[in-house]
């Protein structure tokens, strides 16, 4: 990993040590461990780095923090895809599917996580977001374009991160104490299990590598030219 990265674990650290002492100042207490932040590599059979994997952690022996995700995510339409590819979100997380493009499109999903379908609507209208109430993988199709594929992860835990283009996910604010982390790519579906490591985090954490057993096939292109779109 580039050592680029180290000052912001020392960053995380400082402020977790500095919430700690304020906490220590005003209840007696301090009760939450130091904060770190796990880097984590994901690499295909050949070693090619690979985007959009997600990466997440479930605490081993201790509870599931019990905050809420408020903003809601955003999986919008835009030049005949769905963008993102890929949105990891927590259980209980809304979703909104805005429709930047010109023409029209008809979302909809079969999935036993989440079953749902917004139907065409105009470009300037956000319809109202869905909310994903269950764990699983959403795949979000749109009936008008076969190639526009998305997924929707939802997860119990809120510590997850995707995969950059440079194939590391930055998975922020874990409490110090041991983890199951697991790494899912959108190839795998349901079918094949994630890939999971234990690993004990603390603010020296080294950075975690995936290595998959398959090279990703490559997003469907949008099949429209561009004047159809609208352009
Ligand atoms: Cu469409």
């Amino acid at each position: 990993m580039p050592s680029t990265h180290l000052p912001s674990w020392l960053k995380l650290s400082k402020a977790g040590l500095l919430a700690c002492a304020l906490a220590t100042l005003g209840t007696g207490t301090c009760s939450r461990a130091w904060a770190a932040t796990v880097f984590g590599l994901a690499i295909d059979k050949n070693s090619a780095v690979m985007s959009d994997v997600v990466m997440y952690a479930t605490p081993i022996g201790a509870p599931m923090p019990t905050t809420a995700k408020t903003d809601a995510a955003i999986v919008a339409q835009s030049d005949m895809q769905f963008t993102p590819y890929v949105m990891p979100v927590r259980v209980g997380s809304q979703v909104k599917f805005p429709n930047y493009d010109k023409m029209e499109h008809h979302v909809k999903s079969f999935s036993p996580a989440k079953e749902f379908e917004i139907k065409t609507y105009e470009k300037g209208v956000t319809p109202p977001p869905v909310l994903f109430d269950k764990t699983g993988i959403v795949v979000v199709y749109c009936l008008l374009h076969n190639w526009m594929r998305a997924y929707v992860l939802v997860l119990e835990t809120p510590y997850f991160a995707k995969t950059d283009a440079s194939g590391v996910a930055k998975i922020e604010n874990l409490p110090d104490g041991q983890y199951e982390i697991k790494a899912w790519h959108p190839n795998m579906g349901s079918i094949k299990p994630p890939l999971a490591q234990t690993v004990t985090i603390n603010s020296q954490s080294a950075p975690l590598k995936f290595q998959f057993d398959f090279v990703p096939i490559p997003r469907k292109p949008a099949q429209v030219a561009k004047q159809h779109a609208g352009y």
